[in-house]
C-alpha cells in the first residue's frame, strides 16, 4: 500500500512536469481495496480493472519501473509506451488491463472466466469496477451470463461514492450496489474498503465461492479517492470536510497503527517500509527517464485503421485488399455461407411445452442449480405425458 501511494504521488508530480502524458487517474486513498483484493489471489487468477489501475498492476507484482515507463510513453512500459496511464497491462502476471471505456472490462471478465471454464483451469477472474460503471448496459449483460453459465468470476465494486463529479445518490436508482445484480441471481455484501484486512477476508470468501462452487458474487467496498477524478478536476462537487473525514480513515495509517499496536511491526519497521517504497519509486522514475521513446519507424505497429471502402485491416500485418468478412458487398458467396452456417448452428426451435412460472411458481426457487434442471425437466415431461402440444399449452396459458 505504501509503495502504491508513493508511486501515485510521484506519478502526479511527473504529470505536472509533463513527463507523463495523456490522462492520469490516481487511486490515492483506495489502496486497501486494491491490495486486500490482490493479496488473496493466486498467480493463475486473472485481474481486470478500469483506468485507475497503476496500483492494481503493482499489487499483482508488475515492476513499478515498467508502470512508470508506460506513463512516460517509453518502450519499457507495460504496453511498450503506447497505452499510457489508462491501459496498463501485464499478461504474464494475468493483469488484463486497464480500460478507458467505463464498464468495458465487465464483459471481458466474463470472457476470461469462460476461457478458464472451457480449458478446465482452476483460475478465477476478479473484476474490479467503479460505482459509476454499475450503471452501464454492460453490467446487466455481464451479470446475466456470469450467473447463467455459473462462471468462476468474482466482482468487486470500488465504490468511491462518485462517478466523476456525480454522487451515487444522483447516478444510481439503487444505491445499495451490492444488491444491484440480485435479480440475475448474483448476491452481494458490503465491506469497509479502507480496512485492508476486511477486504482481504471478503474477497477470499468471494474467490472461494467462485472457484469451488462456480457461484459469482459481488462485494461492494466503500473507499474514497483523496485526489480529483483525474489530474484536471476542480472538485466543485464535494466539500473539503468530506475529504478530510475520509483522510482520517487513511488505510495506510490505520493499518500501520494496527500492526504496531498488535506488536507485529515496530515504528522503525513501518518507517523502513516507507523508505523502501520511496527508493523503489525513485528508481522507477530513473528507469522511465532512461528508457527510450518508441522508434519512429514503429509508428504503425499494432495499429488498426478503418477504411471506408474495405473495412478494418491492420496497417502492418495484412495486405491492403479486402479479406474474408470485410467487404460483403463484393463477396456475396462468403456472406451467404456465413449466414447459412449461423442458421444451421441455431438449429430447430424447441417445441417442448414449458411450465409457466406465473401460474406454477418458480420451479427453480430454493433449489440447488444441479437439481433445478431436473425439476424443470420433470414439469415439462409431465405436461408432455398429458399429451399437450406446445401450441395447446401456450394457448391454454394465454
Ligand atoms: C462508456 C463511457 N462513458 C463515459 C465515460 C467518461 N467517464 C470516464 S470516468 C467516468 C466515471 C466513472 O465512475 P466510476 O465507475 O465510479 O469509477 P471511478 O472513476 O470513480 O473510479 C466517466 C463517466 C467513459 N470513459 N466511458
Ligand atoms: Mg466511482
Amino acid at each position: 500500500m505504501a509503495l502504491i501511494r508513493r508511486f501515485e504521488e510521484e506519478a502526479g508530480r511527473q504529470y505536472q512536469r509533463a513527463k507523463a502524458g495523456g490522462f492520469l487517474h490516481l487511486a490515492i486513498g483506495e489502496e486497501a481495496t486494491i491490495v486486500g483484493t490482490a493479496s488473496v489471489m493466486r498467480d493463475e487468477d486473472y485481474l481486470i480493472g478500469t483506468y485507475r489501475t497503476h496500483g492494481h498492476a503493482i499489487a499483482r507484482g508488475t515492476d513499478p519501473s515498467r508502470v512508470m515507463s508506460e506513463l512516460f510513453g517509453r518502450v519499457d512500459g507495460t504496453s511498450g509506451g503506447r497505452g499510457g496511464s489508462m491501459h496498463i497491462f501485464d499478461r504474464e502476471r494475468r493483469f488484463m488491463g486497464g480500460y478507458g471505456i467505463v464498464g468495458g472490462n465487465l464483459p471481458i471478465a466474463v470472457g476470461l472466466a469462460l476461457s478458464s471454464e472451457y480449458k478446465g483451469e482452476d483460475a478465477v477472474t476478479v473484476c474490479m469496477f467503479g460505482d459509476g460503471a454499475s450503471n452501464t448496459g454492460n453490467f446487466g449483460e455481464t451479470m446475466n451470463l456470469a450467473a447463467l453459465w455459473q462462471l468462476p468470476v468474482f466482482f468487486l465494486v470500488e465504490n468511491n461514492l462518485y462517478g466523476m463529479g456525480t454522487s451515487v445518490e444522483r447516478h444510481s436508482a439503487q444505491t445499495d450496489l451490492s444488491k444491484k445484480a440480485e435479480g440475475y441471481g448474483i448476491p452481494g455484501t458490503r465491506i469497509d474498503g479502507m480496512d485492508v484486512i476486511a477486504v482481504r477476508e471478503g474477497v477470499a470468501e468471494g474467490i472461494r465461492q467462485a472457484r469451488e462452487e462456480r457461484r459469482p458474487t459481488i462485494l461492494e467496498a466503500f473507499t474514497y479517492r483523496y485526489r480529483g477524478h483525474s489530474a484536471a478536476d476542480p472538485e466543485v462537487y464535494r466539500e473539503r470536510e468530506e475529504v478530510e473525514e475520509w483522510q482520517r480513515k487513511d488505510p495506510i495509517e490505520a493499518f500501520a497503527r494496527r500492526c504496531v499496536e498488535a506488536g507485529v511491526l515496530g515504528e522503525r519497521e513501518v518507517q523502513q517500509v516507507r523508505e523502501s517504497a520511496d527508493e523503489q519509486v525513485k528508481a522507477a522514475v530513473e528507469a522511465a527517464d532512461a528508457s527510450p521513446e518508441p522508434a519512429l519507424d514503429s509508428l504503425y505497429e499494432n495499429l488498426y485503421v478503418v477504411d471506408e471502402r474495405s473495412g478494418w485491416y491492420a496497417v502492418d500485418e495484412r495486405s491492403p485488399e479486402p479479406h474474408r468478412g470485410e467487404d460483403e458487398e463484393h463477396m456475396p458467396d462468403a456472406a451467404r455461407e456465413l449466414a447459412e452456417a449461423g442458421a444451421a448452428y441455431a438449429g430447430q426451435p424447441d417445441e417442448r411445452p414449458r411450465p409457466n412460472p406465473a401460474v406454477d411458481g418458480d420451479a427453480q426457487e430454493g433449489v440447488e442449480p444441479e437439481v433445478a434442471g431436473e425439476v424443470g425437466e420433470r414439469a415439462i415431461n409431465e405436461d408432455a405425458e398429458a399429451g399437450d402440444s406446445a401450441e395447446r399449452f401456450w394457448e391454454r396459458e394465454r
